[in-house]
């Protein structure tokens, strides 16, 4: 499900873990509707450590995912699809247990602050 919050339309979900666990991903969608381009500075996960942009390829037929620095460019106009086998927000260093959602904080390069709730699955 996604959300309109001041012009950029999003919506996430995080991969349920098991307690052991430390490490999830979250995937979804997020446009950027408004006029000018935008810049993804930091991303933050209630409960954990880390958020990493990662994308996913394939190296001699195995799978394998890389991080990419921020900012993450936004154009305006533009849609980026996080998704399986592409790319995907890294939640590092689970802190405490998850629930049912999970607030995700974008900064944006401008001091801008979006929030979402993703929904765990
Ligand atoms: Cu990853």
């Amino acid at each position: 499900m996604q959300k309109e919050e001041s012009g950029i339309l999003a919506g996430f979900w995080v991969r349920k873990i098991p307690e052991s666990a430390t490490v999830t991903a979250g995937y979804g969608k997020i446009t950027n509707l408004r006029d000018s381009d935008i810049g993804i500075k930091e991303i933050r996960a209630e409960g954990f450590d880390t958020v990493e942009w990662h994308t996913s390829f394939l190296e001699d037929g195995i799978a394998r995912m890389r991080k990419v620095d921020f900012p993450i460019p936004l154009p305006s106009g533009k849609e980026i699809l996080l998704d399986k086998g592409g790319s995907h927000l890294m939640l590092i260093g689970k802190k405490k247990e998850i629930s049912e959602t999970l607030r995700i904080q974008f900064a944006l390069s401008n001091g801008e602050t979006l929030v979402w709730d993703a929904v765990v699955k």
